[in-house]
């Protein structure tokens, strides 16, 4: 793979293109000095040969002007692209469409990519983009790192639309984060309501590795809407080697039922742990919320509960 750079209207295009080539590791062929963007394509054709895809970043404004229809006309014929992607932000609502169609009339859009779809905006202008365009969506974006862009799933995509959440790309990244067995355990507790300390902690791990917990807790049906309080979505780093270092200092009693730590306990565990009480009360304050979470999750029932069946049984297809 190879990424190309010809937005040569944007001052910071370039340089943009030249850190996520950087950051992902894959060859960029740019030139900061040329004007005419047809001029660097062809001036790196032969050494594009190479490769096997070519992603190549053009300019595009909200109002295409005439210079610019003529410069995608060119490059359209000059380089005969495989796929024409239009990009689309969720908040740009029905302007979409006329600026849709007058991509369409000037490349031939094959498909959409719809990004920031973290945001409150749900894309309904993408949907217009694809009906002029008659091309689908591909892609998806839901924030600003790398990582964040994700095939598109029509199923996933209309549970955002309608505010459902989207239990399959959830399921995608629980099935990375933590065994099936791990997966089948913690369910089963979860809808029993046991919930402890050692619970919290695992949980933690297992939604650090699966990625900010907002964007976790986004795709479960419902959760989008309820109010989380901030602290159970955050999973600092290094918070959870204190916390490790906090629950050495607990007997088991105290890690199965977190209700029994009194101030002078508090302050023997700090002590034993080398922190300070008010990281022990933090800690402890980070339980009470997390169970009332599961408590609300619980109540929650059916969507929970064949969503955890499904992790369980490993039923996770990629589309
Ligand atoms: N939150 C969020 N931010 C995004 C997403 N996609 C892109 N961004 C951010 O939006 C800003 C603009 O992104 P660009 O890729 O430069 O947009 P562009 O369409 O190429 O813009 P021009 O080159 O000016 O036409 C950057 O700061 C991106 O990090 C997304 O899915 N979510
Ligand atoms: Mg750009």
């Amino acid at each position: 793979v190879a990424l190309v750079g010809l937005d040569v209207h944007r001052p910071a295009a370039m340089d943009q293109l030249e850190q996520i080539a950087k950051k992902v590791k894959v060859p960029v062929f740019l030139d900061k000095e040329e004007k005419d963007p047809a001029r660097i394509y062809k001036d790196n054709e032969p050494e594009l040969k190479k490769f096997d895809i070519i992603i190549i970043d053009t300019a595009g404004r909200d109002a295409l002007s005439e210079d610019l229809v003529q410069e995608l006309k060119e490059l359209n014929s000059t380089i005969r692209p495989v796929e024409n992607l239009l990009v689309i932000s969720a908040d740009i609502g029905q302007a979409a469409e006329s600026q849709a169609q007058k991509f369409h009339d000037t490349c031939g859009v094959t498909g959409v990519i719809a990004t920031k779809m973290d945001g409150t905006a749900k894309a309904g202008g993408a949907l217009s983009a694809c009906a002029v365009t008659e091309a689908p969506i591909k892609f998806i974006g839901t924030g600003e790192n790398i990582g964040d862009i994700e095939p598109f799933n029509p199923e996933g995509f209309v549970g955002r639309l309608l505010g459902m959440g989207d239990i399959e790309a959830l399921l995608e990244k629980a099935k990375g984060a933590i065994s099936e067995e791990e997966a089948e355990d913690l369910s089963k507790r979860f809808l029993k309501g046991d919930f402890t300390l050692i619970d919290l902690y695992n949980q933690m791990l297992a939604m650090k590795k699966m990625g900010p917990l907002n964007k976790v807790m986004e795709m479960i049906p419902g959760m989008s809407q309820m109010k989380i309080p901030k602290e159970v979505l955050q999973v600092q780093e290094g918070k959870l080697e204190v916390w490790r270092h906090i629950m050495d200092s607990m007997t088991k009693e105290e890690l199965e039922d977190p209700e029994k730590i009194s101030a002078s306990r508090i302050d023997r565990i700090a002590k034993g742990s080398g922190t300070k009480p008010s990281e022990v009360r933090a800690l402890m304050k980070q339980y009470r919320q997390a169970k009332k979470l599961t408590k609300m999750m619980k109540g929650k029932g059916k969507n929970m509960e064949k969503m955890m069946q499904k992790m369980q049984k490993g039923q996770i297809k990629m589309k």
